[in-house]
């Protein structure tokens, strides 16, 4: 009798299943989840994962997927003859310092100016910085798909009058056109450097035109001098990108400014083709985000182009691959505010647990052994709470995963209303979710005598949960006793 009881639970368990792929799962592929055992408990020992603090920056070595002349100067550039003597000054000054940093001496200026052939070069200098001072410039446009510019630092001899040959930076993106906000655009180039003597010196700024060349389309070119920024300066470039390597918990670099209009830094991220995750939580904090600041992910495509990827909720999709991170200011800038950048893998759920139940009825704790086996008791008409918890393959707790719970009692009819009850609810940051529903009345379909110095017989149903990841397969299914009633003797 007891075996055939076990063999009819078994049964019953099957057609659970069954019925909740059915259900609950009726799009997915059930195929994975069919065989899934019924078991309640399951002993997940989920890592801890804080996010940590990135204390220090290690330079990238030559970026794999930017190539660049900035490490072997190829570009012959002729010296001699500047195109014209002058560049326009130009007025254009939407950004603006935050009043924090006003103590620091700074100068910005804005310059406009066209080549008229390709292979052509435009020339500005001298500019002095003094011991300390940063100089940075950056290039933008001209504004045509069919041109390339690029910019190129060098030293500059004031007792001579000429140019070093040799650049000390140089930013030599290939043209492509990204959506920004401001409308679209090429990222602009940009250079940088410190003159770290104990003097003052001198430098000189060219644009060249790499590939074609406008009378029309001008390129505006824009020199910042400044005295006060952060000790990573200067890394305008992508060519210039610091390694920022992420725990699975998220990291984040607190040590660094915007201190200028023009100030670009850039960090390089590396996805490998083992991992947990699909996409890159890139975040700012709230102060920066009002500042203006921007944090933006781009790849590299052949010839240097720079791709800047879509973000949602601030998501970035990733493949295998190295990666550049901007930062950088379309409003305030200020010396004496660190920005936070925060970058976290978006962990990919890889399975889901049924970890306990609670009911308004029931506690935590009503696990009665009949002849089905050891299984969670519900009443009938009382609340009924699923737990559990959503981890990687490898153990991580996934946080914000959005579940569907779907519990099942196949004895009531569909125009019963009563035969499922589903809720929803999204993974807290420990991968944990809860979710609450009302149950019907059980029809008490079983009854169970169960013999003692009292004897009694239970009425109740087999049901069955199912919570499952939106979107994936995983999937966790368990049987549940929904009772109805008990009865002395019987
Ligand atoms: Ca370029
Ligand atoms: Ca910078």
């Amino acid at each position: 009798m007891k075996r055939f009881k076990k063999a009819i639970a078994v049964m019953l368990s099957m057609i659970l299943l069954f019925a909740f792929e059915m259900t609950a799962n009726a799009s997915e592929n059930t195929e994975a989840t069919s065989n899934q055992a019924i078991k309640v408990e399951s002993d997940i020992q989920l890592t801890t994962v804080n996010e940590d603090v990135i204390k220090r920056l290690t330079r990238a070595d030559k970026p794999d997927s930017v190539t660049s002349s900035v490490y072997v100067m190829q570009e012959n550039l002729n010296f001699k003859t500047p195109e014209t003597t002058s560049l326009k000054r130009e007025s254009i000054s939407s950004l603006k310092a935050s009043p924090m940093a006003a103590s620091a001496t700074a100068s910005s200026a804005t310059y406009s100016g066209t080549i008229t052939q390709e292979g052509g070069t435009q020339f500005l200098y001298p500019i002095y910085l003094q011991p300390g001072e940063l100089l940075q410039s950056q290039l933008d446009g001209p504004f045509s798909a069919q041109l390339d510019y690029d910019l190129y630092l060098y030293e500059f001899d004031m007792t001579t009058g000429d140019i070093n040959p040799n650049a000390i930076d140089a930013s030599t993106y290939g043209t492509y056109f990204n959506n920004y906000e401001q409308g679209a655009a090429s990222l602009p180039e940009n250079v940088g450097t410190r003159n770290a003597a104990g003097y003052e010196k001198a430098y000189a700024i060219a644009v060249h035109a790499k590939k074609g060349s406008s009378i029309n389309d001008p390129f505006y070119l824009t020199v910042d001098t400044s005295s006060s920024y952060d000790a990573y300066e200067p890394d305008e470039s992508a060519f210039h990108a610091y390694n920022f390597t992420f725990s699975t918990g998220g990291s984040s670099l607190n040590s660094r400014s915007i201190h200028s209009g023009i100030d670009n830094d850039w960090y390089q991220v590396t996805i490998p083709a083992s991992r947990n995750y699909d996409a890159l939580n890139v975040k700012l904090d709230s102060v920066s985000d009002g500042y203006g600041y921007k944090a933006e992910v781009y790849g590299a495509l052949t010839g240097n182009q720079m791709v800047l990827l879509p973000q949602t909720n601030h998501n970035v999709s990733l493949n295998t691959g190295t990666y550049y991170v901007r930062v950088y200011t379309t409003n305030q800038f200020s010396a004496d505010h660190s920005y936070a950048l925060t970058l976290k893998p978006v962990l990919r759920a890889g399975k889901v647990v049924i970890t306990g139940y609670d009911s308004s009825k029931n506690g935590p704790n009503d696990y009665p052994t009949y002849s089905y086996g050891r299984h969670y008791r519900v009443n009938g008409s009382s609340s009924f709470t699923v737990k559990g918890v959503v981890t990687t393959t490898d153990n991580y707790p996934v946080a914000n995963a959005p579940v569907d719970v779907t519990w099942l009692n196949q004895n009531w009819t569909e125009s019963s209303g009563n035969r499922t009850r589903t809720g929803t609810a999204y993974t807290d940051q420990n991968g944990v979710f809860s979710v609450t529903v009302s149950l019907p009345p059980s029809t008490g379909s079983i009854a169970e005598y169960l013999s003692g110095a009292i004897s009694f017989t239970h009425y109740f149903d087999l049901s069955g949960v199912a919570a499952q990841v939106r979107g994936t397969s995983n999937i966790a299914t368990d049987v549940v006793y929904h009772f109805a009633y008990s009865i002395y003797g019987g």
